[in-house]
């Protein structure tokens, strides 16, 4: 019956909500891999021009009179030292209190993570970053930092980008070699949507740090701090700079939502400080700190707890900008803000106009506006490539404060909501959401705890059920996998506890954890699974970036590996390109190596011969090259 179909549906048994939708991916080709990577790019585009990409298929195509992106050029060369040079001969303490005695507001850009992660369902593609990485690091040094890494932007690069994350990073920590780089990490849900075993979350912080990693925002999606010591402990040992972050949640000037209120932000920030942060990170995910809130929450927090604080938010209710401007009054250190192109509604405040209204106050940012201009005229053309994943979102809007989504998870549960044929019941939707919060018993809804409200939500309004029917021990129900996972207590403990009623009708009498769940789950034995790796992709030798990869997603990671020998290095194609293919007459630059440039003309198509294949005639560096492909339209 419904109950069945839609628990099994793909919606509910994807790990992942900030991907458009289940694994798309398309089945492998069906012939041997070609030997040489150039014939691979060649069967790879041969293929998209032919049968298209199946991720943008039926969506929204770029403007057809967008032009390429040219990334601003950088005005000195080398980079003038940084932040970066300071932590490495310095070490992180140094860091925080050099950030502590500035005068100045200090901003991080969240273009390459936050910024199309809330925006463009976190398609963006590492060229797309690296090519502008250089004009960061030489025209606005006076950034804090660089937000680049972590949160969705790991597993989506495995499995819809065909890229390797780890070689994102290490690419855009060497072009922008002064400035800080700054991920964000699930504390013991690493990078994933579950628990993971503390050594597999101490091996990936490890070699986060060693690839490039200098800033790790580190949070819990149930702000319980007992959850994030093996992180930060992992961070601390790494030598790098541990920013905890308090996740902020309700609305701290209403009375009825006390749970949440000063002293508790206050006190949780406390345990972050004994935990050893560096800085404090005050993450309002979904964007609800208004303005007089953050006036006294800044305040209260500069005051009796005194670590930097690194102010986030989402302009979702378009009050974003006047957070920022309040949080800085209140002598807030850092905040985030998105380069404008990629900035506004469920992404960061817009950096520039940040910028702007600070300019010639005492808090004045010191970056160079025009430098601000450029890099954003850049991304906005690049935002173009990426018309199939806009979320057609049109306008701010203050049901934020009623829903509280993250923005993150925001335009994920529309497109969920769609493809459930739930679209024109959005504001249902909404509404749903909060009525699950409460009857979760009022939670901190971050990556992984929104999906789980996420979740069942969307199951309440597919099945028309009520608050009431859903918690009656009377109404017997199937909960969605996540809700059962949260109940048993594996993403952990919320203040108060779980509500213990419906706990009881969602374990049907088995009995939850209550410790932290590391604690009760076995080390993982890396050599033996770095042998049964290399087993499995039949190499000799698996690295550490292959090897932290596949413990965090083990079948993305081995899909993404099959699907390269096929391939090869399709992240070096033009984003353009690696989405729609090429036309008879285009011809294209991929740099495949550092000076090792493939000229690659497409010719002309062929028409479907008897078999069912297409030829592709291709000129390869001025020589003819023909590849057949099947045609699967
Ligand atoms: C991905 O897995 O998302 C990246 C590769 C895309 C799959 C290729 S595109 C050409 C061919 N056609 C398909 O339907 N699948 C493969
Ligand atoms: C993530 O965990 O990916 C987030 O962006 C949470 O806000
Ligand atoms: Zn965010």
């Amino acid at each position: 019956d419904f109950v069945i179909n839609l628990l099994q549906h793909p919606v509910f048994l994807s790990n992942d909500y900030s991907t458009k939708f289940i694994d798309t991916t398309p089945e492998l080709f069906e012939f041997r891999a070609p030997q040489d990577r150039a014939t691979r790019l060649l069967t790879y585009l041969a293929d998209i021009s032919v049968n298209g990409h199946p991720e943008t298929a039926g969506r929204a195509l770029p403007a057809a009179e967008a032009r390429p992106a040219v990334p601003p050029r950088p005005r000195v060369s080398p980079p003038p030292e940084g932040l970066k040079q300071m932590l490495d001969a310095q070490g992180p303490q140094a860091v925080a209190d050099w950030v502590a005695g500035q005068t100045r507001l200090l901003l991080t850009d969240t273009a390459m993570r936050d910024g199309h992660q809330s925006l463009l369902a976190t398609r963006m593609r590492s060229i797309d970053m690296i090519r502008v990485a250089p004009a960061y690091a030489a025209n606005l040094p006076q950034l804090f930092s660089v937000e680049c890494w972590g949160g969705a932007t790991f597993d989506v690069a495995y499995r819809f980008l065909q890229e390797c994350p780890w070689q994102r990073l290490r690419d855009i920590r060497a072009a922008m070699p002064n400035l800080l780089t700054q991920m964000l990490l699930r504390a013991s849900n690493g990078v994933g949507y579950t628990n993971y075993p503390d050594n597999v979350v101490q091996s990936f912080v490890r070699q986060a740090a060693e690839t490039g990693i200098d800033v790790f925002r580190v949070f819990d999606s149930l702000n319980w701090v007992e959850n994030m010591r093996v992180a930060m402990d992992a961070v601390l040992d790494s030598g790098r700079i541990c920013e905890a972050a308090i996740c902020y949640t309700g609305d701290l000037n209403d009375p009825d939502r006390s749970k949440y209120d000063l002293k508790y932000y206050v006190s949780l920030a406390k345990e972050l400080r004994e935990g050893g942060a560096h800085i404090l990170g005050l993450k309002d995910m979904a964007g609800l700190l208004k303005p007089a809130a953050a006036t006294r929450l800044i305040r209260a927090l500069k005051d009796e707890v005194g670590l930097p604080i690194h102010f986030h938010t989402h302009d979702t209710s378009g009050m974003g900008g006047a957070a920022c401007l309040a949080a800085a009054a209140a002598g807030v250190d850092i905040v985030d803000g998105a380069m404008d192109a990629l900035s506004g509604n469920t992404s960061q405040p817009t950096l520039g106009s940040v910028v702007e209204a600070l300019s010639g106050t005492e808090r004045d940012t010191g970056l160079d506006i025009g430098a601000i201009r450029e890099i954003s005229n850049y991304w906005e053309r690049v935002r173009a490539d990426y018309a199939a994943f806009e979320s057609g979102l049109q306008a701010p809007s203050s049901e934020v404060y009623l829903h509280e989504m993250p923005g993150g998870q925001f335009t994920n549960l529309k497109a969920q909501a769609r493809s459930l044929g739930l679209e024109d019941r959005w504001h249902e939707v909404a509404q749903t959401y909060a009525d699950v919060n409460r009857m979760f018993g009022d939670i901190v809804k971050v990556t992984p705890s929104s999906k789980v409200v996420g979740d069942m939500a969307l199951m309440m309004v597919s099945q028309g059920l009520t608050r009431a029917q859903v918690e009656d021990p009377q109404v017997d129900l199937s909960f969605p996998d996540s809700v059962v996972d949260m109940m048993r207590g594996n993403l952990g403990q919320p203040p108060g506890g779980w509500p213990e009623t419906l706990q009881r009708k969602v374990l049907k009498g088995e009995k939850p954890l209550t410790t932290r769940p590391g604690a009760s789950m076995q080390p993982v034995d890396l050599e033996a699974t770095r042998a049964e790796l290399a087993q499995k992709l039949d190499r000799a030798q698996v690295d550490d970036e292959d090897l932290n990869g596949y413990l965090m997603y083990p079948k993305v990671f081995l899909d993404y590996a099959a699907r390269h020998q096929n391939y090869g290095p399709v992240r070096t194609l033009p984003t353009r390109n690696f989405f729609y293919g090429m036309e008879p007459g285009d011809q294209i630059s991929v740099e495949i190596d550092p000076g090792k440039t493939l000229e690659i003309r497409l010719q002309a198509i062929s028409e479907t011969d008897d078999k069912g294949e297409v030829r592709v005639f291709f000129e390869l560096n001025g020589q003819p090259r023909n590849i057949r492909v099947p045609d699967r339209a």
